[in-house]
């Protein structure tokens, strides 16, 4: 199964049913008053989201949803039935977008969220309706209403807390591989990931959060360089960014500190490029491949000092887990006390039940 985090579907809700003009015809009743009955409503258009769900690829195949029409009234006063309204799953944090005004709808951020995104007509009127006293056999009857029709831009963006963020290679997967549950692949080239995985890692018995790790980015990715930089989307929402850096090089020929300090740079800028905002957020550095290293400390401080970074620094190796608890614990903490006020209510969609991810989720299982 392919992840799919990008679809533009059209919904056209159903039209309500016409009402009816219609006289009573009855054997000793020669001149029955009006009987026409309304027309039922049409089917509405719904999107809940669902924690079942993990990619939109569904509307990638099936771009168009209709919905069926009300009936139409009938005579003897019979109304005719309403169409059931249709409900669309999707993923949690789907964003909804008006595809011809970009205007942003819906953000269908926790489970079981819903929206009515095209809404059926109103049934018209029979006949019954329009008698009065200067006119008792009313022709007049009203035709159901269309519905609403619109062209819509699903994107989704995960939710998770924290973002793990690097040039390719820097050993993100490996790190969300060593502290939480997700499997993604772990391979010695470039963009081995493509799309985001997530992972939950639980720091005690009553405590977790998700992290997500994206695909690398390299220099000029806002240009559309290797994976180009649309996967930062999926950032969007954490809040808090792990800026994972390889401080090894192979090639000895190579400064490997020097090449370190000029990736990191350039990720910082493909950032800045991306969205303020994103460049705004909390954002640790974790120098990695550390194990490499005859003496880290030294390396790691001049790589610090030439970056000229004043944030919080880690010091790990993804690859024999060095230093990887320490930063989670701190990753626990750092969430715990920075809880926003409105937050503490809203259950993150993993949260009240034991996450288990589905083994044909591509998220967890990136290969
Ligand atoms: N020695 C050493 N190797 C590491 C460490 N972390 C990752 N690696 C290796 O670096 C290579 C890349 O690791 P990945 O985890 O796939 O890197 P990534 O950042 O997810 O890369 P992309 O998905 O391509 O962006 C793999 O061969 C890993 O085994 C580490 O701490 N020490
Ligand atoms: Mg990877």
């Amino acid at each position: 199964m392919k992840f799919i985090d990008e679809a533009t579907i059209q919904v056209v809700a159903g039209k309500g049913g016409n009402g009816v003009a219609s006289f009573r015809r009855e054997k000793f009743i020669p001149k029955g008053g009006p009987d026409g009955g309304d027309g039922g409503k049409g089917a509405s258009i719904h999107m809940v989201a669902d924690r079942n769900i993990n990619t939109l690829i569904e509307y990638r195949y099936s771009p168009l949803h209709r919905a069926k029409a009300g009936e139409n009234g009938r005579g003897r006063q019979q109304y005719g039935a309403g169409a059931p309204d249709i409900t669309l799953k999707v993923p949690v944090g789907t964003v909804i977008y008006d595809a011809d005004t970009n205007e942003q709808l819906f953000d269908l951020n926790t489970h079981g969220a819903k929206a009515t995104v095209a809404k059926g007509g109103k049934g018209g009127l029979g006949n019954i309706h329009f008698k009065s006293s200067v006119n008792r056999a009313p022709r007049q009857f009203t035709m159901g209403e269309p519905g609403e029709q619109r062209r819509l831009r699903l994107e989704l963006k995960v939710l998770a807390d924290v973002g793990l963020l690097g040039m390719p290679n820097a050993g993100k997967s490996t790190l969300i591989s060593k502290v939480s549950n997700a499997r993604p692949k772990i391979a010695d080239y470039p963009f081995t990931t493509l799309y985001p995985n997530l992972g939950v890692v639980e720091t005690s018995n009553s405590s977790s959060f998700v992290i997500a790790d994206i695909p690398g980015l390299i220099e000029g990715a806002s240009d559309g360089a290797g994976l180009g930089h649309k996967f930062l989307r999926h950032l969007a929402r954490t809040r808090l960014l792990l800026h994972i850096v390889d401080i090894y090089s192979p090639d000895p020929e190579i400064d490997s500190v020097n090449q370190a300090v000029e990736q990191a740079k350039a990720l910082v800028n493909e950032l800045k490029q991306y969205s303020n905002e994103l460049y705004s957020k909390p954002r640790w550095l974790v120098i990695n491949k550390t194990d490499m290293l005859e003496d880290p400390t030294t390396k790691c401080n001049r790589l610090v000092r030439e970056l000229g970074w004043e944030g919080p620094v880690y010091i790990i190796s993804a690859l024999t887990g060095a230093g990887t608890k320490e930063l989670m614990l701190k990753v626990q903490q750092w969430l715990n006390e920075n809880t926003l006020p409105n937050e503490e209510q809203e259950s993150s969609p993993y949260q009240d039940e034991q996450f288990v991810p589905d083994p044909d989720d591509p998220r967890f299982n990136n290969s």
